[in-house]
Formats: structure tokens, C-alpha cells, sequence
């Protein structure tokens, strides 16, 4: 383990995050063939950054124990008060910190009075622990006011990620927090500044903008907020944070956003890019890095500037995103931390756009090659449909509806293999197939995809209509990550590797576009999946729920997820 530079003297370099010291000490499995300081990030004891992490995970033995209660309370992240919906009380609310090969237990208790609750933990792999994905009607019913759920995987993987509520769209009231899983880095840094939260936000209470959403079309947000606050209007405060000259910091950026792509920058600063989500990518040099709503990047930024104040930039890309409060999202880094004063510095030039970064940078840094005669190819097309009256988005040929009282696995548990056609399900029977999917739409506008259990490989992505016999697929060393772009107007194609049974969803990550039906569900390896899920305690949940949604008498409102 290592000492977090929250114990330490400001002065002090080498630090990687501590987790809870409650914990055991995880130094006892490892011998130690090296160790990871700040240079020589390449190591982690007795592995490396060439150790193949789908493979081979490191035996810690080191279980790292949480407690979270969903509250319903009020504050002011940007000045204004509001009805807010939390973990701990806090937005965002407790950073789950962890090394590679610990295994995290996270006890959920519902402390609301009104609404059920699931906690997802983006990204992470959740091998072979399907019904630990924490998505209501899909891995588990919603955890009813008053109930608890204990949620255990293993991190398997090293990195940044988040975690959200995926019930309605709670997530966007506050119930989220950071995911920090130390690991071996693609580059060396000096300090670990943790996990850096972009987020739109806005004065009414999310349900009340999804609502609009369904009936007008997506709503224009009053604000967002960086790692949490914003000013607005005469209100609030900035998020600021201090450089040392000629330190290298970490910065590990998650856009949380609802439906908000950013580019992020800091003045005069040069931004190194380590990983795109959970993978490790040679690094390569920008000034500004693309964020779509669920996609993290971690970069390194040396204080290689004149002594000063510059500003930190999240701007909202207008060619999808619509915010009132654009050209204000703004934090400062401070070299003198007694300053008060706002910096006078200028943003570096840009163009609009909600692309992602070119995939041509993204080279993962662990060579891996997709198989190219896939076992599965399907085509699903995104298109917008009016539902007697409200607006649903359809992939393929469906708006995707699952019931929260009747979760996916609940139903495979009970041999129950009868699926609706809004369940859109995808049927993978077979282990160690490669899959691709092509996503493709003609509406003029950009889709983040999440795929859960799995990283994807990006094989092509473009405007215009996909052209197999035209468009060159990269099958090696092309990005992977758990959510890319589907360019507006245009395609996407990716491809997995069926080694994970469960049913695991691959949605759109805008807020409104996943309570609007745009999704699908990969049931992988069904046959398997009893064996791996403790069915008692999912229809525990499920017989909580029922209880209370008889009493109160709730009615499923959106897709369910
Ligand atoms: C995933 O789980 C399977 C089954 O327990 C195991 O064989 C495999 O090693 C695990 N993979 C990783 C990367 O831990
Ligand atoms: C969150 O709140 C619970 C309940 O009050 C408490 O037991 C737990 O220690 C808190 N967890 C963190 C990480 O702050
Ligand atoms: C949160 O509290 C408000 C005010 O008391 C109440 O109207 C609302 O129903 C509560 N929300 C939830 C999700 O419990
Ligand atoms: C709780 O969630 C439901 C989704 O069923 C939503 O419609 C409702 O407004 C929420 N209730 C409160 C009080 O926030
Ligand atoms: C953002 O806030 C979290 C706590 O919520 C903290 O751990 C983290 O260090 C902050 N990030 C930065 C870059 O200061
Ligand atoms: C920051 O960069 C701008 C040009 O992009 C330059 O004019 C300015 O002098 C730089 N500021 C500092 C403090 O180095
Ligand atoms: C990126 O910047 C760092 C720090 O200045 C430098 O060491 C590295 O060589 C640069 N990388 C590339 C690919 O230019
Ligand atoms: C779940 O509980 C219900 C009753 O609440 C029961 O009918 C059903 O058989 C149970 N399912 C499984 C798989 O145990
Ligand atoms: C089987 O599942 C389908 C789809 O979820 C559902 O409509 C049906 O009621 C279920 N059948 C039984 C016997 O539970
Ligand atoms: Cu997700």
C-alpha cells in the first residue's frame, strides 16, 4: 500500500491513493518484484502494465468494505438549494478507492422515502458476479424505501470509473460517486489528485426535466458543476485546485453528465492521456480531451507554466448540448494557493463537436487483436418514434421496456424463457464468440453507447451510412473502452468476446434517451447463469419491492432502466 498525500506534507511526491485503512494491509501476497513510485508507474509489485488484465488479476486477498445510505435532502451545489437526491449527503458522494484484485463490498441501504434505488458501478467488469451490475429490472428489483442491498465484485481491472444510481433518472439529482482503483500507469506522475467530476445540473429535480424531455424534446439545463460545485449567477463558488511548480499531477476526468458532452482543458497546459475508461492507452499529448456522458479519460498535467492563475475549462459542446450557463463552466488551478484573484487567461481554439477523440490516438497500450470472422453481426438502427404522445427512441425495431418487479435474472432463475419483444433481447448461447454490432442512425445527433460487463473493441466509427465494403474495420490494437460515440448521422461498430454470462444492457447514456427505451439486452451464456446468482437474496428484493409499490401504488413510468 501506499500513503495517500492526504496524510502527508504538501510536499511530499509519490502517492497513489490510500483506501480505508480499516482495510488489511495488502502488502503481505506481494513479493515485490518492483515498486510503483512516482517513477516507475509502469510497476505494481509482482505485475506490470504488460500483465494481460482480462487474464490475470493480482491475489491481494484485501476486501475493501463500504456503507452507503440514499438520501433525499436538500443542497446547493451551485449556490441555488434544491431538493437533492444523494449517497451520504454529499454530491458527488463517496470515492470507492481500491487496488487491482481487491474485492469491494458495498452495503446499499435505501434511505428514501419515495423511491426505489440500484446502484451501477460503471464499467467495472463484474465477472462472472452478473447480478451485482446493479440495474433495476434487469440484474436485481429496485432496493425499496427502507431495504438494503450488498453488492460484491472484484476489481479485476484498474483505473477511473463511477458509480450511479440506474433507477429513473435518480443519478442526475446526485446519486453518483467516483470509482478509484489503483494500478500501474502508462505514464509517470508526480501526485494522484483523484477523480474529477464533470456534470450538468440543473434547478428542478430531474424527473421533472425527463418528463419534458418525453413531451418537448431534451430540456436546456441551468448549469454544471466541476468535481460537484459551480458558481451561478452571483452564487456559489468554483472548484479550484493548487499546482506546485514542476510537479506532474493525475487527473482522473469522469463526465457524469446527463446529457452533456464536454471538452475539458486548462489553460496554457498541456494534457498527457494515460486511459480511455478502463484501459490503458499509450500516451499521447493534447490540449483538450472530448468527454461523452459516461466516458472517462486520466491525464497528467505538469506545472510546467509561469507562476500564476489559469482557468480549468468543461465546455458544453452546443452541437449537442444545450446549457444556460455555457460559458461559465469554469475552475481555476492555482500556483499560489493564497490567491484570489480569477485568471486573465485564454482558452485555446476549438471546434464544436461531440466526437470522440480520434480513434487513431487511442492505441491501447496491451496489444490485442479482435477476431475477424465474427460468430454474431447485427445492425440495429436508432430512430426517434412518437408514442401516443410521448417521445421514445427505438433500437432496432424496439423501444426497450423491462418490468423492476421482474428482473431479467429473476426470470432466467425461473426457467421462464417466454421474452417480449420489448425486452429486446440478443441471445448469445455460446462462449468465446466474437460479436459485432453495427450501430447506426440518420437523426443528426450523437450517442454515447455504454455496453455493461464488458470493455468493447471501436472497429469503425463515421457519419454516413456504414459501407462494409468501403469502411477498413481496425481488428488490431483499435480502442477498447466500456462507451464511445455514435457520431451523428452516422455509424458505429464494435465488436466483444462472449466471456461473461449474464444479461447485461448496452443503452444510450443520455439520461432521457435510457428512460425513452433506447437499449438492448445481451443475454450471454443464459445456461450458466443460475449457478452464478444467489436467487434468494434477488427475490428478496423483489418481494420488498412488491410490497411497497402495492402500498403505495407505483406504477413503472419509463423503460426501467
Ligand atoms: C473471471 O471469472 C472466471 C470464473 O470464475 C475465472 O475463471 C477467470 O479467471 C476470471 N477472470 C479474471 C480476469 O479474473
Ligand atoms: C456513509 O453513511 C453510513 C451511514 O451513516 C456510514 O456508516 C458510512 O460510514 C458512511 N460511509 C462513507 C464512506 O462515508
Ligand atoms: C424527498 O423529500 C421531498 C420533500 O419532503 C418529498 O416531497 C419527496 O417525495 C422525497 N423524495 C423521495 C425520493 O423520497
Ligand atoms: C420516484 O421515482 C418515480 C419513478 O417511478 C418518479 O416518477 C417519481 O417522481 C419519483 N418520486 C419522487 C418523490 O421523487
Ligand atoms: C473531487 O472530489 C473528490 C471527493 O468527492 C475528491 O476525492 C477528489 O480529490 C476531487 N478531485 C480533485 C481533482 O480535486
Ligand atoms: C499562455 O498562452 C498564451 C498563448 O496561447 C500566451 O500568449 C500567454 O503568454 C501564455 N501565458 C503564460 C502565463 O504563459
Ligand atoms: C508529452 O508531453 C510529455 C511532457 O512534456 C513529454 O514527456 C512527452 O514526450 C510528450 N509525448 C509525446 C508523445 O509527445
Ligand atoms: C420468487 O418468489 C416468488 C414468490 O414471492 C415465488 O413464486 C418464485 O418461485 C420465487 N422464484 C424463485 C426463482 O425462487
Ligand atoms: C414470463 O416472462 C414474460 C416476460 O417477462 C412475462 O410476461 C410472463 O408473465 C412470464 N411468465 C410467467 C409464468 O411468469
Ligand atoms: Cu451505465
Amino acid at each position: 500500500m501506499f500513503i495517500s498525500s492526504l496524510f502527508l506534507a504538501a510536499s511530499a511526491l509519490s502517492t497513489a491513493f490510500a483506501a480505508p485503512s480499516s482495510s488489511l494491509a495488502s502488502t503481505s501476497k506481494l513479493s515485490k518484484r518492483c515498486t510503483n513510485s512516482a517513477s516507475d508507474r509502469a510497476c505494481w509489485g509482482d505485475y506490470d502494465l504488460s500483465t494481460n488484465y482480462y487474464d490475470t488479476v493480482p491475489d491481494t486477498g484485501v476486501t475493501r468494505e463500504y456503507w452507503f445510505e440514499v438520501q433525499n435532502g436538500t443542497a446547493a451545489p451551485d449556490g441555488v438549494e434544491r431538493i437533492v437526491l444523494t449517497v451520504n449527503g454529499t454530491v458527488p458522494g463517496p470515492t470507492i478507492i481500491a487496488d487491482w484484485g481487491d474485492t469491494v463490498v458495498v452495503h446499499v441501504t435505501n434511505a428514501m422515502e419515495n423511491n426505489g434505488t440500484g446502484i451501477h458501478f460503471h464499467g467495472i467488469r463484474q465477472n462472472y458476479t452478473n447480478y451485482m451490475d446493479g440495474v433495476p429490472s434487469i440484474t436485481q428489483c429496485p432496493i425499496a424505501p427502507g431495504d438494503s442491498f450488498t453488492y460484491t465484485w472484484r476489481a479485476t481491472q484498474y483505473g477511473s470509473s463511477w458509480y450511479h444510481s440506474h433507477f429513473a433518472v435518480q443519478a442526475w439529482d446526485g446519486i453518483f460517486g467516483g470509482i478509484l482503483i489503483n494500478g500501474p500507469a502508462t505514464a509517470n506522475y508526480d501526485e494522484d489528485k483523484g477523480n474529477l467530476f464533470l456534470n450538468d445540473w440543473s434547478h428542478s429535480t430531474a424527473e421533472v426535466l425527463a418528463d419534458e424531455a418525453a413531451t418537448s424534446g431534451p430540456p436546456t439545463l441551468d448549469n454544471c458543476l466541476i468535481n460537484g460545485t459551480n458558481v451561478y449567477d452571483d452564487s456559489g463558488s468554483r472548484f479550484e485546485t493548487d499546482f506546485v511548480s514542476g510537479t506532474s499531477y493525475r487527473l482522473r476526468l469522469v463526465n457524469g453528465a446527463a446529457d452533456t458532452h464536454f471538452k475539458f482543458s486548462i489553460d496554457n497546459h498541456t494534457l498527457q492521456v494515460i486511459s480511455t475508461d478502463f484501459v490503458p492507452i499509450v500516451p499521447y499529448n493534447t490540449t483538450m480531451v472530448s468527454i461523452g456522458m459516461g466516458q472517462r479519460y486520466d491525464v497528467i498535467v505538469i506545472a510546467d507554466q509561469a507562476e500564476g492563475d489559469y482557468w480549468m475549462r468543461a465546455i458544453p459542446q452546443e452541437s449537442c448540448s444545450d446549457n444556460d450557463n455555457v460559458d461559465n463552466i469554469l475552475g481555476i488551478v492555482r500556483y499560489d494557493s493564497t490567491s484570489t484573484s480569477d485568471p486573465t487567461s485564454t482558452a485555446y481554439t476549438y471546434s464544436d463537436s461531440c466526437d470522440d477523440e480520434d480513434i487513431s490516438t487511442l492505441v491501447p497500450y496491451l496489444s490485442n487483436q479482435v477476431g475477424t470472422s465474427p460468430s454474431v453481426s447485427d445492425t440495429f438502427t436508432a430512430t426517434l418514434s412518437n408514442g401516443g404522445g410521448a417521445i421514445l427512441w427505438k433500437m432496432g425495431d424496439t423501444s426497450f421496456v423491462n418490468d423492476w418487479d421482474y428482473p431479467t435474472v429473476l426470470q432466467v432463475a425461473e426457467g421462464n424463457d417466454t421474452w417480449t419483444s420489448e425486452q429486446n433481447i440478443i441471445e448469445l448461447d455460446t462462449a468465446d464468440q466474437w460479436v459485432y454490432f453495427v450501430i447506426e442512425t440518420t437523426f443528426a445527433q450523437a450517442h454515447p453507447i455504454h455496453l455493461h460487463g464488458h470493455d468493447f473493441w471501436v472497429l469503425a466509427q463515421g457519419t454516413g451510412t456504414y459501407d462494409s465494403s468501403t469502411v477498413t474495420l481496425t481488428t488490431t490494437d483499435g480502442p477498447r473502452r466500456d462507451v464511445a460515440m455514435l457520431p451523428a448521422s452516422g455509424y458505429l461498430v464494435l465488436a466483444y468476446y462472449t466471456d461473461n454470462p449474464g444479461a447485461w444492457l448496452m443503452h444510450c447514456h443520455i439520461a432521457w434517451h435510457a428512460s425513452e427505451g433506447f437499449a438492448l439486452q445481451l443475454l450471454e451464456r443464459e445456461s450458466e447463469m443460475v449457478a452464478l446468482m444467489d436467487v434468494t437474496s434477488i427475490n428478496s428484493t423483489c418481494a420488498n419491492w412488491d410490497t411497497y409499490t402495492a402500498e403505495e401504488d407505483i406504477v413503472q413510468d419509463d423503460s426501467g432502466i
